[in-house]
């Protein structure tokens, strides 16, 4: 992966009524044709949740829902975005003066956040805008990463109308922390899987550095991705960022405890395990031993870490979780370690393909959904009802996917049970209400790994 860069390719058969509508729009809108189309797609988290920012891996595939942008090159240096979708309002910039606040996430904020990350990594006096008329099927803050698809495609724009070269692993790292600027402080998996996805096979990321490896998942098994309907948008709310420094605080007062460590050096629960050369499950062990399950509070974590409240703030808070006054450790720890586990042991699963890998499978997926509901508690109660209909229907495993407090499930289904659970969720979570079932046909689909981004002549 390392050296590849992207090329452009012909529209696939299956997006040229798309990509024909998209350049429809924008020859209305800006009167010319498109120099090119960007794409970049959705993805579900197999397994892995919550760890990626705490530097384990995670086992996600793409979706055939996508970000897709009809592009041109403006050489005024103007940023112009169009949204199909006229809730979103049309944007125009400089882009030699983006300013992203954190205070309000609009969508042509995403958008800055890729080009920026792309621009602040070459020193060019000659800096290319672009014209962007911007398509999007992927369910907004559902945990599919629509987000970082956003973030991804306008990187792509941005480098394509530039003709900057850039390794695909390059522009994983810069999108990754580029996405940053909006606010959540989130790991890498999301703008990895959309960046180098491949047909037919799941991945597995790791960080630090980013390294992928095509998992094959094994013949007989289907996923079916479920909307809960209820929306979290995660850079408007301090839900993440808080479990991000539970994590980080965590982290901190594991190193702490141990001599041989220096707690100012540690951000993430991952260095504590590596500096220390632990196995996962004496982490787990260490995190039992050490930290207790009533919350803590902003004073005895600044006790147990020598530290005032300032201090505090300069090491591990962010901007929006400065007022937070009290941290589950024990249990947001407990959850990492344990999830990090069960990432690896699903990979193995899928590597092996022993006769019951739908079965061991099915169980890991509901271990990490227990785990992010009890531990982690990040998801939501008609999420959990999602998650146990899926379960009743067939499912063999069912688990919330992407950051939750709402959003998917995705679950796992032996492939001649696909339709089953698909009519028996129908039945019983969409048509309970009119509202539910007037959005059935976007919130409820079988899915298989699909391809990662790419740029399409015109
Ligand atoms: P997700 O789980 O989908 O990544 P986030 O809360 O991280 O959810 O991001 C959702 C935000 O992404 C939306 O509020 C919107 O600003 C932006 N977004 C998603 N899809 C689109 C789209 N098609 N067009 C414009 N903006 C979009
Ligand atoms: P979503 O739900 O797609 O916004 C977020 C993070 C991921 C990861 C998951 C939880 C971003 C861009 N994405 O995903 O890095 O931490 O939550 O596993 O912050
Ligand atoms: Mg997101």
């Amino acid at each position: 992966m390392a050296s590849e860069n992207f090329c452009q390719i012909p529209i696939p058969d299956n997006r040229k009524e798309r990509c024909e509508q998209l350049r429809q729009k924008f020859l209305n809108k800006f009167g010319e044709e498109p120099a090119f189309f960007a794409r970049a797609p959705g993805r579900v988290n197999l397994i892995g949740e919550h760890v990626d920012y705490c530097g384990y891996s995670v086992l996600p595939m793409a979706i055939e829902q996508d970000i897709l942008m009809a592009v041109s090159p403006d050489d005024s240096g103007k940023l112009s975005f169009v949204n199909v979708d006229p809730n979103y309002d049309d944007f125009t910039g400089d882009v030699m003066q983006i300013r992203i606040t954190k205070d309000d996430p609009q969508w042509y904020k995403y958008m800055l956040c890729g080009v920026l990350g792309v621009k602040e990594n070459f020193c060019s006096l000659i800096v290319q805008g672009f014209k962007a008329v911007v398509s999007g099927t992927i369910p907004p803050s559902a945990g599919l990463s629509s987000s970082s698809a956003l973030v991804c495609c306008a990187a792509l724009a941005m480098l394509q109308a530039n003709s900057w070269p850039m390794s695909k692993e390059k522009l994983c790292e810069i999108c990754a922390s580029c996405e940053h600027y909006i606010g959540t402080e989130g790991g890498g998996m999301d703008q990895a899987i959309s960046l180098t996805a491949s047909p037919g096979k799941a991945k597995h990321i790791e960080f630090n550095p980013l390294r992928t490896t095509d998992v094959q998942l094994p013949k007989n098994v289907a996923f079916v991705v479920s909307n809960s309907l209820a929306q979290m948008n995660k850079a408007a709310t301090p839900y993440f960022n808080i479990r991000v420094v539970e994590c980080r605080i965590a982290a901190q007062i594991l190193a702490k405890s141990r001599p041989s460590l220096q707690w100012r050096e540690i951000k993430r629960l991952g260095e504590v395990q590596s500096r220390l050369g632990f196995s996962l499950d004496a982490m787990l062990g260490l995190v039992e031993s050490t930290l207790h399950k009533e919350p803590y509070s902003k004073a005895e974590v600044c006790k147990l870490l020598g530290i005032s409240p300032e201090e505090l703030a300069e090491t591990s808070l962010s901007t929006n979780t400065r007022d937070v006054e009290s941290f589950l450790l024990y249990q947001r720890a407990t959850h990492v370690y344990s999830e990090a586990k069960r990432v690896l042991a699903f990979k193995s699963v899928c590597d092996s393909q022993p006769p019951d890998a739908l079965e061991q499978l099915g169980r890991l997926m509901d271990e990490s959904h227990a785990s992010c509901r009890d531990m982690y508690e990040c998801s939501h109660p008609d999420l959990d009802t999602l998650v146990e209909l899926c379960k009743k229907n067939g499912a063999q495993g069912s688990r919330m996917t992407g950051a939750g407090w709402g959003g998917c499930a995705v679950s796992i289904v032996h492939s001649d049970r696909v339709d089953t659970l698909l009519a028996g969720v129908r039945e019983q979570y969409y048509s309970a209400s009119s509202d539910r079932a007037g959005k059935v046909a976007s919130a409820l689909f079988a899915t298989v790994p699909g391809g990662g981004a790419a740029y399409y002549s015109v």
